[in-house]
């Protein structure tokens, strides 16, 4: 196990002679106190966020600077399943110490052990601890990231379009129960409530989720709490806290066993939750921080208020395209992105979509050159390092749509002039892919923790020849909110034609044979 006294080992290399070179925290672990609060304790955060923290506690100029080590984080899991327990005791038993490899397209490698991890609860079981914590004059920042799905916003067409849903079961009970919050929007706004009737400050609410604009959805979504629950609470949120924009990235991939075990033999350690990275990453976000932040611009985050250029550039390119490769990836039993992308005919259509569909109605950032910028992708995406999983990338298929495709197909389908045939494509790939069979007819799980039994059903529905009428159901699936109003008869069937060429040709065939 990878503990503290692992860490004096480590650092006077004794027990380590002959295994690869190993960075420790050169900071005092013990001096750092918590000024972060974070929601889901996932892969990416690890590597991302904590990683920025890490470094910025590591800067020679911090030795010996009390304030700039009050910026350790609390991470909070929200889920009780048997991986979370299983998390969570092993973040406790390494007192939140574990490894990052980060590794580089060329294979170089470079392991560290991260220390900004400084305790991590369980809030199904330790709630109350949870808001002590958010009502604490420490906490400064509340950070996020719960997934793209997660932020509660209605996306079907009608008048609730775009706002926080309030009726789902979950949100209805923490409203019917606030001092015992289980959703992140009622743990967030009980600790406000405590904060504002303590006469302390607010937080700086910041969003690591791969959204556009995720603090303007992260400020709907959590006044959209507070407002139903206490208009006084959410008037003194919206004065109090903020919710910058960020645009973030760093491909982190799942850590299987095998992986786990390969990480710790080239480390040595016996990491209980080793972590795999590429060795980019990037980090653009607004500097609107309620109560101050880490030194963060010294350890390379950018801090702009272009920050919505970068967010459209990275979800509309990085993000789209993986999500291709994914669903083309989980159909034709390939794993790994990229293998996948290793196929002429995939790496032919991630470019097409990207250079006719994609870059044409895309702002470029300032100072990016959109091409160099898609080329650089791809070649992260080939990292084989990495070893990537398509079915990461494939889950939650139906939110990440949604958020990565819908300004393309839009911008596609509202122009009578472009060609639409790439983004049938892409509809008829997620379509199969949500349909859950393979082209070799097996099946595989589907994660989509968006979908309820019936609209999983509606996926799952086989026949695309016996009845149209319900073939066409599966454009009911909220995969489609988000372009709803745009979909016609005529292009149902075109979808519904494609996806009957990739069953009977296969991804390759029917993407080489436009
Ligand atoms: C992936 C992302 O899960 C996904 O949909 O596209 O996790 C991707 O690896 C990151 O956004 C890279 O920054």
């Amino acid at each position: 196990m990878l503990t503290p006294e692992t860490l004096k080992s480590l650092a006077s290399d004794s027990v380590h002679a002959g295994k690869a070179q190993v960075g420790v925290p050169v900071y005092d672990r013990a001096a750092v106190t918590p000024g972060i609060v974070h929601f889901g304790v996932g892969n990416f955060f690890r590597a991302h966020l904590a990683n920025y923290v890490d470094r910025v506690l590591s800067l020679p100029e911090n030795a010996s600077d009390p304030q700039a080590r009050q910026w350790g984080i609390i991470g909070v899991g929200l889920r009780e399943s048997p991986r979370a327990l299983r998390k969570a005791e092993d973040f406790v038993a390494q007192d939140g110490l574990y490894s990052l490899t980060e590794a580089a397209t060329g294979g170089a490698r470079d392991i560290r052990v991260l220390g900004a991890l400084k305790g991590y609860l369980l809030a199904p079981r330790e709630g109350e601890k949870v808001l002590a914590l958010l009502a604490s004059p420490e906490t400064r920042i509340v950070s996020l990231t719960i997934t793209e799905g997660g932020y509660n916003i209605d996306e079907t067409p009608g008048p609730n379009r775009g706002k926080f849903r309030l009726k789902t079961r979950a949100v209805a009970e923490d409203l019917a129960d606030s001092g015992h919050p289980k959703t992140v929007f009622g743990f967030v706004a009980e600790g406000m409530r405590r904060r504002r009737a303590a006469g302390l400050g607010g937080v700086t609410i910041l969003s690591c989720d791969n959204l556009r604009h995720n603090g303007d959805v992260s400020r709907k979504a959590f006044l959209g709490y507070a407002q139903a629950l206490d208009p006084e609470l959410a008037a003194w949120m919206e004065a109090n806290c903020t919710f910058p924009n960020a645009m973030v990235d760093r491909i982190t991939p799942s850590v299987s066993q095998e992986t786990m075990d390969r990480l710790n033999a080239r480390s040595g350690l016996q990491d209980l939750q080793p972590l795999l990275a590429e060795d980019f990453t990037q980090w653009v976000v607004e500097d609107k921080f309620a109560a101050g932040r880490p030194a963060f611009e010294k350890v390379g985050v950018q801090f702009s208020d272009q920050v919505s250029a970068f967010e459209h550039a990275k979800i509309r390119m990085l993000n789209c395209s993986h999500l291709i490769l994914s669903a083309a990836g989980m159909l034709m039993g390939v794993d790994l992105v990229h293998d996948v992308l290793a196929y002429p005919q995939l790496r032919r259509f991630v470019d097409d979509v990207l250079d006719r569909d994609v870059i044409p109605t895309l702002q470029a950032p300032p100072g990016v050159d959109l091409v160099a910028y898609k080329d650089t992708i791809l070649t992260r995406f080939a990292n084989k390092a990495m070893a990537d999983q398509v079915a990461r990338i494939a889950a939650d298929a139906t939110s990440k749509a949604q958020v990565f495709w819908t300004e393309t197909v839009r911008s596609v389908l509202e122009n009578p002039d472009h060609d639409p045939s790439r983004i049938i494509t892409m509809q008829a790939l997620l379509l199969e892919l949500l349909r859950g069979r393979r082209e070799d007819g097996t099946l595989f799980e589907l994660e989509e923790p968006a979908l309820d039994e019936a609209q999983l059903e509606i996926a799952h529905y086989e026949g695309l020849d016996e009845s149209p009428g319900k073939e066409r159901e599966v454009f009911t699936l909220p995969a489609f909110d988000s372009w709803r109003d745009l979909m016609t008869p005529e292009l149902e069937d075109r979808i519904s034609r494609e996806r009957r060429r990739l069953r009977c040709l296969g991804v390759l065939e029917a993407l080489a044979a436009p």
